[in-house]
C-alpha cells in the first residue's frame, strides 16, 4: 500500500517542524513577534515539551532486533514527550538473552547508551515448551497466527546469542532483575511512571508478586496483548497466568491494545521506505535491517507494539475505545491464554477489572506520526537534560 499524497506531504511537513530549539531561539533574537509565530508552527511534540508535558516511561519488551518492539522502542526514544527510564526484557519473540543483546545494540545505534537494560524472566510462570507441544498435539495450533516466537521449531535456544547486526553493544546489561527495576522505578517516581508492556507479562507479574503496591504506584499501564473474540494472542498465550495476574491488579489506569485494532495497522514496505529517508542512524536501521533484511516478508505484518506505544504519545491515533472487563483463560485446554471479555452487566464479580480497550484506529494519522518520529533528528543522550 502506498502512502497517499496528502500523507506524504504531511510527513514532510512534520519532519520540517521538528527543527532544533536553537532555530526558535534565533528567531526570538530577531523578532519577538516572528518567534511567536514560528513557535505556533512547531509540531505537537515541541509544543508538549515547552508545556512540560513529558512523562516517565518504563518499557517491558520481548524485543528482537528487527521486531515491532524495536520500532516501538525507537518511538519512545524519539518522542520529546518521553523520558525512558529503562528497558526490561522478557522471553517472547526470542529468548531473553538474545533480546537483551538486541536491545542494547539498538540503543547504541540510536545514540542512547544512557538507557539501561534489565534482563528478566527466561521462562513463563507456569507454561512451558513441553506443555505447549503436548497441547498442540491434542488440539492443533492454539494461538492466533500459530506464531511461537522463541518456542518455534529451529529456535537456537536460550543460551546461544548472536551479534544483532554483526556486532554487540559495548554497554552490558544491568545486574538488577527486570521486576526489581520496575518496582524501584515506581518507588523513585510514585504516580509518575507509565509502564508500557509489549511482551509476555511475566516480568510485570513477578513485580506484582514481590511488591503488590507497584500497581497503585504506577501512573498507568498500557498492554499490547489479548484479542476480543480472537484465538489466544501471542503475549497472553505464552504466559496466561502472568496475564491474568496483571489484568486483575489495581492499576490507576489500564489500557489494552488488542489484536483487533492492531489488524487495522498493516506494516508495509512504503512505511519502512519512508522511515528510511535521510542519513540518520534510524534511517540506516530501516534501510539495512527492515528493507534489505526483512522485506518482502516483514518481521511482523502489523504494527502491534508501535501502535500500543504511539497511542500513549499521540492518543488521537485511537478513534474508538471501550470500557470493558477483561480476563484470561487459564484452563490448560485448547483455549489456554484466550482473552475473556464482558460488559459491566455480564461481568463476573469479584476478580474482573474494568479497562480501556482500544478498538478502532486512525491509520493515516498513525502512520504519519510514526514516520515523522522516525525522520526527525535523533535524540542523542548528550542532547538530553540531565535527570
Ligand atoms: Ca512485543
Amino acid at each position: 500500500m502506498g502512502l497517499p499524497k496528502h500523507l506524504a506531504n504531511r510527513s514532510l511537513r512534520q519532519a520540517r517542524e521538528s527543527v532544533p530549539d536553537m532555530w526558535c531561539k534565533k528567531a526570538i533574537l530577531q523578532s519577538a513577534l516572528k518567534s511567536w509565530f514560528l513557535c505556533l508552527l512547531l509540531g505537537a511534540a515541541t509544543a508538549e515539551r515547552m508545556q512540560g508535558k513529558s512523562f516517565k516511561v518504563a518499557v517491558d519488551t520481548d524485543l528482537g532486533f528487527a521486531s515491532d518492539d524495536a520500532m516501538a522502542m525507537l518511538i519512545l526514544l524519539q518522542s520529546e514527550s518521553v523520558e525512558l527510564l529503562g528497558v526490561s526484557v522478557v522471553t517472547g519473540n526470542q529468548w531473553r538473552d538474545q533480546e537483551v543483546a538486541d536491545a542494547l545494540r539498538l540503543l547504541e545505534l540510536a545514540g542512547r547508551t544512557d538507557v539501561p537494560v534489565y534482563p528478566g524472566a527466561e521462562n513463563p510462570l507456569v507454561n512451558n515448551i513441553e506443555e505447549m507441544k503436548t497441547r498442540e498435539q491434542t488440539y492443533g495450533d492454539t494461538n492466533e497466527g500459530a506464531y511461537k516466537g522463541a518456542w518455534r521449531e529451529g529456535s537456537p535456544g536460550p543460551k546461544r546469542v548472536h551479534p544483532p547486526d554483526g556486532k554487540f553493544a559495548r554497554r552490558k546489561p544491568e545486574a538488577t532483575h527486570a521486576s526489581d527495576f520496575l518496582i524501584e522505578a515506581t518507588r523513585q517516581h510514585p504516580g509518575e511512571v507509565v509502564l508500557v508492556a509489549i511482551g509476555p507479562l511475566t516480568n510485570v507479574a513477578l513485580a506484582l508478586a514481590k511488591d503488590p503496591e507497584i500497581a497503585s504506584r504506577t501512573k498507568a499501564l498500557v498492554i499490547m496483548g489479548g484479542g476480543v473474540g480472537t484465538r489466544p494472542e501471542f503475549n497472553f498465550w505464552m504466559d496466561p497466568e502472568a496475564a491474568r495476574i496483571v489484568l486483575r491488579a489495581p492499576w490507576p489506569k489500564l489500557t489494552v491494545t488488542p489484536l483487533n485494532i492492531c489488524y487495522q495497522a498493516p506494516y508495509t514496505r512504503d512505511i519502512a521506505a519512508s522511515a528510511a529517508q535521510g542519513d540518520s542512524p534510524i534511517a540506516h536501521y530501516f534501510n539495512e535491517i527492515q528493507l534489505k533484511g526483512n522485506f518482502p516478508n516483514p518481521v511482523a505484518s502489523f504494527m502491534y507494539d508501535q501502535l500500543a506505544v504511539l497511542s500513549v504519545i499521540e492518543p488521537k491515533v485511537i478513534k474508538r475505545a471501550e470500557q470493558m472487563w477483561l480476563d484470561v483463560d487459564i484452563d490448560h485446554g485448547p483455549s489456554y491464554g484466550s482473552t475473556l471479555f464482558w460488559n459491566e452487566k455480564q461481568r463476573p464479580k469479584p476478580g474482573s477489572r474494568k479497562m480501556e480497550v482500544q478498538l478502532d484506529l486512525d491509520y493515516n494519522y498513525f502512520v504519519d506520526s510514526f514516520i515523522a518520529l522516525m525522520r526527525k533528528p535523533i535524540r542523542r543522550a548528550s542532547s538530553l537534560q540531565p535527570r
